[in-house]
């Protein structure tokens, strides 16, 4: 699917503007401009901070559908190229769905019809487009969405078969672009729905590939060259390093003992499979690949979530104590910013788990 739409896609970006077939030799917006050394240069100024907060929150998700009929649901995305924090002092110019990584959950029902708008803003630097894998049709909506800086585009589709699925930038140099933030979780509920639970939690991986060492101070260009060679800075959920812990913004979530919570994951990548783990606990329930249509695996320790995927996890908590989500690929986890945590408070339970036993 991807190669035949792919010529068609390159065609398009020419067609619209020469930035996007530019930035596919390595002429992106942010990479460097060859210097004249005999003549002065204009002063480098660095980008200023256009938003406090790229990371979504985690439980910023739609309430589950309590619909028997099939509607016809909005919405809109907008590709916003935005400069944050990934974390303390590093900053990096983010493309984004909404100004947010991972974009906008969309929740919607098995036969419901998607009218998206896709509002590329007239400020942006470079096309943008979007590629639903709940969509039957060219693309997932690649082409249909394909807009210049200053377009607006529409597109209508059925969500026809259930799951978790990611949405993503596809314009030609899509790796670059999901790099940057551009990926995002629609949900297509099966007719019948979920089962119940307490808490639902919204987790996107992905990984940053910038010209200085991890944790350096100042703005961090793209680079295109780490990036090829599959070597991020950076491998992060929700956009930022440690943004869902106690060192960020605070837990990605507080759940009493006895509670259940359920978590969306989606892999943006665009390159690394997330090994994906919760220190201290197991996923209940499984299923893999977002497939809601199968039955989920039980009580699963680490489920490979690779770039392009998702998956729907279910967590108990009998016992009080915090959670870590990670990527089991343990150095992305000590040095490159990937981990969220999930925080249960309630009785201890010493006939459970006893940390100091007599
Ligand atoms: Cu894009």
């Amino acid at each position: 699917m991807f190669d035949t739409n792919r010529r068609r896609v390159l065609q398009g970006a020419g067609a619209m503007s020469g930035l996007a077939l530019a930035g596919c030799t390595g002429e992106a917006p942010s990479a460097e401009e060859p210097t004249n050394e005999t003549e002065p240069q204009p002063q480098q100024t660095e980008p200023t901070l256009d938003v406090d907060r790229v990371a979504a929150e985690p439980t910023d998700i739609p309430d589950p559908i309590d619909r028997d009929e099939p509607a016809e649901v909005d919405v809109t995305l907008r590709p916003e190229e935005v400069t944050a924090e990934v974390e303390d002092g590093v900053t990096f110019t983010y493309m984004t769905y909404n100004g947010q990584v991972p974009g906008p959950f969309i929740r919607v029902r098995q036969g419901d019809t998607l009218n998206v708008t896709f509002e590329n803003p007239e400020g942006n630097d470079l096309p943008h487009n979007v590629d639903f894998h709940a969509c039957y049709g060219p693309g997932g909506g690649a082409e249909a969405t394909m807009t210049s800086p200053g377009e607006t585009a529409h597109l209508k589709f059925e969500a026809q078969y259930p799951g978790a699925f990611i949405y993503h930038c596809a314009v030609p140099n899509m790796d670059m672009h999901i790099s940057a933030g551009m990926f995002g979780m629609i949900l297509v509920e099966p007719k019948e729905g979920l089962p119940e639970v307490d808490q639902e939690l919204y987790i996107g991986q992905h990984e940053l590939y910038t010209n200085k060492e991890t944790g350096a101070e100042g703005h961090h260009k793209f680079d295109m060259e780490s990036m090829a060679a599959e070597e991020p800075t950076y491998v992060v959920m929700n956009g930022e390093a440690y943004a869902m812990t106690p060192d960020g913004y605070g837990h990605a979530a507080e759940v009493e003992t006895g509670q259940t919570a359920r978590v969306f994951m989606v892999t943006g990548g665009p390159n690394l499979t997330s090994s994906f783990h919760p220190i201290g606990n197991v996923w209940s329930d499984i299923w893999a690949e977002g497939a809601l249509s199968s039955d989920p695996e039980r009580n699963v320790q680490t489920k490979p979530v690779a770039p392009g995927s998702c998956a729907v996890a279910t967590m108990d908590f009998p016992v009080p104590g915090a959670v870590k989500l990670v990527d089991h690929a343990l150095s992305r986890v000590a040095r490159k910013g990937c981990m969220a945590t999930v925080n249960a408070t309630g009785e201890e339970r010493p006939e459970l788990f006893d940390p100091e036993p007599q």
